[in-house]
């Protein structure tokens, strides 16, 4: 019996999106420095020490040594690095805002998640999901594991904060488990508004008039408050929400808008939609920090591209931040994502590229020229068929607490499958693709079969390394996920 195949876990963090069944991996095969220690040898390390930092370890350690080794790469502050020129432009659209450009990224789930109202059963808790290394340790998810201590901070009415931020997520050409984001945000003091005598909407509505105004079309169908979808907070009037919410829309717009422009007056007037006009939509959103919530989308290449996450922000946070006085709005937007809009960049990976082939084509003090990618070598795929760990064999064999790494059915996460392709074959592995999925009719066990593409950036390979390398990757399924090969 041939079942349908089944929608994938593989949840978005934060929106709850389910991403498309193709799924590229993708790791740095170049990562040079190496600032991450073990402090002691063998399988349970129980310290590791990352620029100075030291931190126990314990049973939810799920941090490979390649993601740890991504954290030097501060790939947003290097010069002339595409992602850099990107932050900078964004930046410049957003005068007077605060720039914070080299927080750490190890944080708390307190700062992660609990600050921002995460309830504790939420999926972007989960050890599929996160990077963690220690139970109330992580690799930040994303740069709103900051929000609440900036609000905090109080220097500012608006800041800007870009940095690298850590999923295990599903990768293809446009995820990958190392991204860059930038969050946003601009706040209004209650008190300022009344002491000009103007209500907060008023003073709003002046500032909205002063944002650089645009001729594309934007779609935006829905009202800005939806009682069941995107509900008005307590406490917060119509009006001003109205006004926050036009603040937040035609400033982001105003970025993508200058994204383009710059794009498409390249020197090689290359931008790949150059000759289509500009599409974007704000499509309604979920976070449990904002509300209402959107996200933004931009026409790419023949689909939707989400380039950001945004909304009002939950006067909770403001509130126990100690600002109490203070409403606005927040955003979030993909780094990688804007830089491939602007600079043509087919594929996420190339951005971890030390190839002079890659990074000589960027140059902070020259115009934007679109990217021209370099020769494309060979690709070799392969399947890999096996049967998944049942629950009883697994009742009878595992025991109650699975080692890190160890997954049982019930347990089964493909993200667990994604993992260890990176692990074992780094970014020579361009996509690993669900081609079938079967479950035996009288014995219920469920079988899957994976084709992962390998394809190396930089050279071709021979078909004994990519043999080597398959051979591994189907090992290490079995040692750490325990499935019967078929
Ligand atoms: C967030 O991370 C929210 N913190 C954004 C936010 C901030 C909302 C403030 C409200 C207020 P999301 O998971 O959708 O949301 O990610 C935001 C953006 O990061 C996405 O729109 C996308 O551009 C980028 N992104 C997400 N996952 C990846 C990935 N694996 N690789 C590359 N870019 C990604
Ligand atoms: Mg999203």
């Amino acid at each position: 019996m041939r079942i349908p195949s089944f929608p994938t876990a593989l949840y978005r963090q934060l929106g709850g999106k389910i991403p498309s069944r193709t799924l590229k991996l993708k790791r740095s095969p170049l990562v040079v420095s190496r600032q991450v220690r073990w402090n002691s040898a063998g399988p349970s390390q129980k310290e590791i020490t990352v620029e100075g930092k030291t931190y126990k370890t314990d049973s939810w350690m799920n941090t490979p040594s390649s993601i740890l080794d991504a954290i030097p790469r501060r790939l947003h502050t290097q010069p002339d690095h595409p992602l850099t020129i990107t932050r900078q432009l964004i930046e410049s659209r957003f005068p007077g805002y605060k720039t914070h450009n080299n927080l750490f990224p190890i944080v708390t789930t307190q700062q992660n998640f609990d600050s921002l109202g995460f309830p504790p059963d939420h999926v972007g808790r989960s050890r599929t999901d996160t990077y963690y290394v220690n139970k109330d340790t992580v690799l930040r998810t994303h740069t709103s594991a900051h929000q609440a201590d900036t609000f905090r901070k109080n220097e500012a009415d608006a800041y800007l904060i870009s940095a690298d931020v850590y999923r295990r997520d599903a990768i293809d050409r446009s995820h990958y488990p190392v991204f860059h984001q930038m969050e946003g945000a601009r706040t209004w003091d209650r008190r300022a508004a009344e002491k000009q005598g103007k209500t907060l909407a008023q003073i709003i509505w002046e500032d909205v008039a002063k944002i650089p105004k645009h001729d594309v079309k934007v779609e935006d169908p829905n009202p800005t408050i939806h009682p069941e979808r995107n509900p008005l907070q307590e406490g917060h009037s119509a009006d001003e929400t109205e006004a926050i919410a036009a603040h937040l829309k035609r400033s982001l717009e105003d970025v993508v808008v200058a994204i383009f422009n710059a794009a498409k007056t390249a020197s090689d007037a290359g931008f790949a939609a150059a000759d289509e006009p500009l599409k974007v939509r704000w499509v309604e959103a979920y976070f449990p920090f904002t509300s209402p919530s959107w996200e933004l989308e931009v026409f790419w290449q023949g689909d939707w591209l989400e380039v950001l996450g945004s909304g009002i922000v939950q006067q909770s946070i403001l509130n126990h931040a100690s600002v109490p006085n203070r409403v606005g709005w927040a955003f979030g937007i993909g780094l990688e994502r804007i830089a491939m809009l602007l600079y043509s960049i087919p594929d996420i990976r190339l951005f971890w590229s030390n190839d002079k082939r890659f990074l000589s084509q960027f140059s902070a003090s020259s115009p934007i020229k679109r990217f021209v990618p370099f020769s494309k070598y060979p690709a070799c795929f392969k399947d890999v068929s096996f049967w998944l760990r049942t629950l009883s064999s697994a009742a009878g064999g595992a025991s109650p607490t699975p080692a890190p790494g160890a997954s049982t059915t019930a347990s089964f996460h493909e993200n667990d499958v994604m993992e260890i392709a990176r692990e074992v074959c780094g970014d020579v592995v361009e996509d690993v693709r669900l081609t079938d999925e079967f479950v035996h009719p009288k014995t219920g066990r469920r079988s899957m079969c994976y084709r992962v593409n390998y394809r190396h950036l930089e050279r071709t390979l021979t078909n004994e390394e990519t043999n080597d390398l398959h051979e591994k990757f189907r090992q290490q399924l079995v040692d750490k996920l325990g499935v019967e090969l078929r």
